[in-house]
């Protein structure tokens, strides 16, 4: 497994298989899985049960979690949310969302995502906070989050999520001198020390008032302080280097302002929007999908409010913490 010490620029992890996977373990001889995208990025996984999952298993799912960054387990039964938590509970830590209004009763870590809007035109859970590109909880000062989204409703024509590979994004932008010049770094490892001011919420709605965004109240609002992370993280598991939350929550770049430093990110958001291929997931009821927001970025993609209940999604999210220790 790669150290601290693996170089900037590491084209690959080295990921080892390992002899506790399902596919050798009893009782897993049905699991499959298949790759999603280039670079190692995405694992479907079939015949894999999380709720029964046990410890061995639950290695595998961290192994394969951290290797592939995005996880889709097809045909799961967690419609319970105390069975649910308790499989997510076994990833990580979960972290109540600050938006509690919108969680599911008598669970703060369950966040409902929906675009089913109540006849009177009160939504059932967050419609459309998710759809510009960004990284969860990258306002809140620990690294080392992990994304699941559970379908418990998923109609053929709603919404999909959307995801880049920033791992893969600083691979091709530690070789672009211009880029990383804008960005006020002289080489890569600049990158790494560079760090960078968070707020809650999409960065775009500063300069564009028509850019969507999430809305606190005050009180909401006054649990949250702007935090620094920086550009290039090494990742708390694998020691890989790789962008850390470049769209979304991201405002002032070192000592920069935030003036000078949207025009630096809109050019690198430019950057790896053109060069990443990204990947849309398209929810069926079942589906588990569990992401590494170290190094991802995502949106939900062609979400539209609906009042009809057989046309809608509901998806389920839980964050959890999946490392004790907090990055400075
Ligand atoms: O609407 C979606 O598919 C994505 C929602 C999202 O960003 C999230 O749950 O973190
Ligand atoms: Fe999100």
């Amino acid at each position: 497994m790669p150290t601290a010490q693996t170089p900037l620029t590491s084209q690959s992890f080295e990921y080892t298989e390992n002899p506790e996977s399902p596919e050798n373990q009893e009782g897993f001889e049905t699991v499959r899985t298949a790759p999603i995208g280039p670079n190692g990025f995405g694992l479907e996984i079939t015949g894999f049960d999380c709720a029964a999952a046990g410890p061995a298993a639950l290695d595998t799912v961290r192994a394969w979690l951290f290797e592939h960054r995005v996880l889709v387990f097809r045909d799961q039964h967690l419609e319970d949310p105390a069975r649910y938590e308790a499989f997510m509970r076994r990833i990580g830590t979960p972290i109540p969302h600050v938006l509690q209004d919108l969680t599911v009763p008598g669970h703060p870590a369950i966040l409902k995502i929906s675009d089913y809007v109540h006849p009177d035109g009160t939504p059932s859970g967050v419609l459309d906070g998710g759809t510009y590109w960004h990284s969860d909880m990258s306002y809140l000062p620990h690294t080392g989050i992990a994304t699941s989204l559970y379908a418990l409703r998923a109609a053929e024509q709603s919404g999909g999520t959307e995801f880049l590979d920033l791992r893969h994004g600083w691979q091709l932008a530690a070789r672009e001198p211009d880029l990383l010049a804008a960005l006020g770094c002289a080489d890569p490892q600049d990158a790494l020390d560079l760090p960078v001011a968070h707020r809650f919420g999409n960065r775009h709605s500063d300069r564009d008032p028509g850019a969507v965004d999430q809305h606190l109240t005050r009180e909401q609002a006054d649990t949250l302080t702007s935090v620094r992370h920086r550009l290039v993280e090494r990742h708390p598991v694998t020691g890989v280097p790789s962008l850390f939350a470049t769209s979304g929550t991201p405002r002032a770049l070192g000592e920069a302002d935030e003036r000078s430093s949207a025009e630096a990110l809109d050019r690198l958001e430019s950057f790896l929007l053109s060069h990443l291929a990204g990947h849309t997931h398209r929810y069926r009821p079942g589906d588990l999908v569990v992401w590494d927001n170290m190094s991802t970025l995502h949106r939900g993609t062609g979400v539209r409010a609906t009042s009809e209940l057989d046309q809608c999604r509901l998806l389920h999210r839980i964050n959890v913490h999946y490392t004790e220790e907090a990055t400075p």
